[in-house]
């Protein structure tokens, strides 16, 4: 079930020893990607608060994991909370919210937090989420080294923006993030973006990465997903994209490679989506049809990756796949 060798930030750096959650590929599967077999991880009102916790990020965290999960309240509001894990299946989530500490002399206003990603870089774990600011979402920033106590900084962008997504080390001595401009709403259009900072603070050299439309399962917009995962041809990324159809939007995982100096360039692309809503978990729940990947954990020694995702924006999944799989498909399948 699980694997015994370190697990390992992009960069190389060993966070801290764990094993990873696995699953072999089911026998006579062909599948890319396979899905473990007790999914969902999280269920339905998984804590008091919380009636859906799903769009969450895991990362490893002293020899076990730790994450920072979506909760959708009763009251509809979703707020984030941590949680903690011996094995990356069963969770310890939180009853409260994080408790946000500025960073600065500003307390920095939040109306509600969703679809977090956690990273770590040089020597603390940074949360990037989508966070209410005046009725219009863009992106919250916080770091923490423990998971209890966290350091809000300012928003990286002014609204509207949505999945911000944090590479694992500085490029050429910056910062970086992949982001998506969005609207206020459920928005119809957008495609993804690269800046980068010298300090988490000021952010420019804005540059286009790749956009919706190049396939149907693609066609309105697509985001980012989990942390890029450095490889030695490139970022390997998990994307989501939207396709549009006469009962509402369904999501599916893509996948893409972008280089490893400059990532505004895409390497290649998989025109075909890896992972679509399937099973009853993803076509059904609060809204149907969405498989959403906001996480990977990934074993370098074994080549392993534990994909962790939401369905339905009602639970939350996971799925395994291998690296060197995944990166011969992306090329193989690639029209960039
Ligand atoms: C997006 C985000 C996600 C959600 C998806 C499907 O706009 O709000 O959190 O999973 O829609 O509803």
């Amino acid at each position: 079930m699980a694997t015994s060798a370190p697990v390992q930030s992009a960069s190389n750096h060993v966070v801290t020893p764990a094993s990873i959650p696995w699953q072999d590929r089911p026998s006579g599967s062909s599948e890319l990607i396979w899905r473990y077999s007790q999914n969902p991880v999280i269920d339905r009102n998984p804590i008091p608060v919380a009636a859906r916790i799903y769009n969450s990020a895991v990362v490893p965290f002293k020899g076990h994991f730790a994450g920072v999960f979506r909760s959708d309240y009763r009251t509809g509001m979703p707020h984030i909370h941590a949680g903690f894990s011996e094995d990356g299946l069963k969770w310890k989530i939180n009853h409260e919210p994080i408790a946000f500490v500025p960073a600065g002399q500003t307390k920095y206003e939040m109306e509600y937090s969703y679809d977090p990603r956690v990273c770590w870089i040089e020597d603390r774990y940074y949360v990037t989420w989508c966070n209410g600011y005046h009725g219009a979402p863009t992106i919250g920033l916080a770091s923490t080294t423990d998971f209890k106590t966290f350091a809000q900084y300012e928003n990286l962008f002014i609204p509207f923006n949505r999945n911000g997504v944090l590479f694992p080390r500085r490029i050429n001595g910056h910062y970086a993030i992949l982001s998506r401009p969005s609207d206020s709403g459920h928005t119809p259009f957008g495609d993804i973006y690269y800046s980068e900072s010298p300090d988490l603070r000021f952010w420019g050299n804005h540059r286009y990465v790749m956009g919706a439309g190049q396939n149907w399962w693609q066609g309105v917009k697509i985001g980012a997903g989990p942390t890029p995962i450095e490889t030695s041809e490139g970022w390997l990324i998990f994307y989501h994209g939207v396709m549009s159809t006469c009962n509402g939007f369904v999501y599916s995982v893509g996948l893409a490679l972008l280089d490893l100096d400059e990532p505004w360039r895409v390497i290649a692309r998989a025109q075909s989506y890896v992972l679509g809503p399937e099973k009853i978990y993803e076509t059904t729940g609060t809204v149907p049809n969405v498989v959403f990947p906001c996480a990977a954990l990934h074993d370098k020694a074994s080549g392993r990756i534990a994909l962790y995702y939401g369905a339905a924006d009602t639970v939350t999944g996971l799925a395994f796949c291998k690296i060197d799989e995944v990166l011969e498909f992306v090329k193989k399948d690639s029209a960039a």
